[in-house]
């Protein structure tokens, strides 16, 4: 199996989703429910942002759970003293380190900034942290740099190296490469951090973690800054389906999504992947009526292994054989006639842009049974 481990940034990342903001009890039980699916570490917040995030943080690591806990802080005394204060098991420092946010940011060059925040992971170090020394924006930073602060804060007692593609500008083969290449010199394990700007969060997030990366960050149902970061549920599939990795508990994926969607007010797209609505909704005649043989043939992986489970829907490209398998499921049984107006009417109504709900349904078989003669 792949060689990794989850760190979730719900609860950070996810939080810096325009308009979110979760309570200290809905933490909490983020917080639980991301341990009992067995992730490694959860970014529970960023302590310097407020009092009442500080309190959350502490909170959970109060928990006590089998997850490590994480928090972010820039690399000024101040943050780290917060990070201190909650008592984590790891503080992310980090720093942008790109020419450009370098220059608007903070007016200061790489090799300066370099100094600062190699004196806060002495610091957290110190204190008895565990530290994840974090570049932002690394994917707009050249690779020569980012060797040597790795190569620094190793030396200096990091834990963790960490690549942040903060504006997700990169693709699939391009983060494999960089990650294959970073990690070449590298004395500690990488984290990558993926942002959805392109859609290619996820994918980046898997191609990191073939090409080497240790650490994966992720958000339930994806959200985070903008347009997301890479989700989680995606990432554990990917790592059951492609990396081997079976130490999760996906079955309580489902669950996990709707929580968070419930808190954070950001509903989950119909068609988004592993947890949407239609993730294992099948309407096609062709699909349906091969499914009936073998769910195979169009479940690449089981609705039940992340929680959820299969539908089939009624509509235009339905055929004759999954509609006799819905109603004789319902506990109808129609004649060969009966069954192809009853197809005639779903796709007559479903083209007119009207959904066949089960009342809908219902109400057209009774209609079917009348005008054709009731064979039952
Ligand atoms: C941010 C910081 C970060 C990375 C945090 C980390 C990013 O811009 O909010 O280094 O772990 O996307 O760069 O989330």
């Amino acid at each position: 199996p792949l060689n990794v481990e989850i760190c979730d940034v719900t609860l950070r990342d996810g939080e810096q989703t325009p308009g979110v903001t979760f309570t200290c009890d809905e933490k909490i039980d983020i917080a639980r429910k991301l341990n009992e699916i067995g992730i490694e570490v959860i970014e529970a917040g960023f302590p310097s942002v407020s009092e009442s995030e500080k309190k959350s943080v502490k909170s959970i690591v109060g928990l006590s759970l089998d997850s490590r806990i994480c928090c972010l802080a820039r690399c000024v005394k101040s943050d780290v003293d917060a990070a201190i204060e909650c008592d984590v098991d790891i503080v992310s420092i980090f720093f942008a380190t790109s020419d450009l946010h370098l220059k608007i940011k903070y007016k200061k060059t790489a090799e300066e900034m370099l100094e600062q925040a190699l004196m806060m992971v002495d610091y957290a170090t110190d204190h008895g942290l565990s530290v994840r020394f974090s570049s932002e924006d690394a994917s707009r930073t050249s690779i020569s740099f980012l060797k040597e602060m790795y190569v620094q804060g190793a030396m200096r007692g990091a834990m963790y190296s960490s690549f942040a593609d903060t504006v997700g500008c990169m693709t699939p083969v391009e983060m494999y490469n960089t990650v294959q290449e970073l990690t070449k010199d590298l004395k500690n394990p990488l984290c990558i951090h993926c942002h959805n700007d392109m859609g290619c969060a996820t994918a980046n997030t898997i191609s990191a973690a073939q090409a080497g990366a240790f650490q994966l960050h992720t958000t339930v149902n994806g959200i985070g800054e903008r347009a997301g970061n890479a989700s989680l549920e995606e990432v554990l599939v990917a790592l059951r389906m492609k990396g081997g990795v079976d130490r999760y508990d996906l079955t309580k994926l489902m669950d996990l999504s709707k929580t968070v969607e419930k808190y954070s007010g950001i509903k989950v797209p119909k068609i988004k992947a592993v947890v949407g609505e239609h993730a294992f909704a099948h309407e096609s005649g062709i699909h349906i009526a091969a499914l009936l043989e073998d769910r195979n043939t169009y479940e690449y992986f089981p609705p039940e292994m992340v929680g959820g489970e299969q539908h089939f829907i009624l509509g235009k490209h339905t055929g004759r054989k999954g509609l006799l398998h819905i109603v004789n499921s319902l506990g109808y049984s129609l004649s060969d006639d009966q069954i192809n107006h009853l197809l005639q009417r779903i796709k007559e109504i479903s083209e007119g842009k009207c959904s066949i709900t089960p009342k809908v349904l219902l109400s057209l078989i009774e209609e079917t049974k009348k005008t054709e003669g009731n064979k039952i």
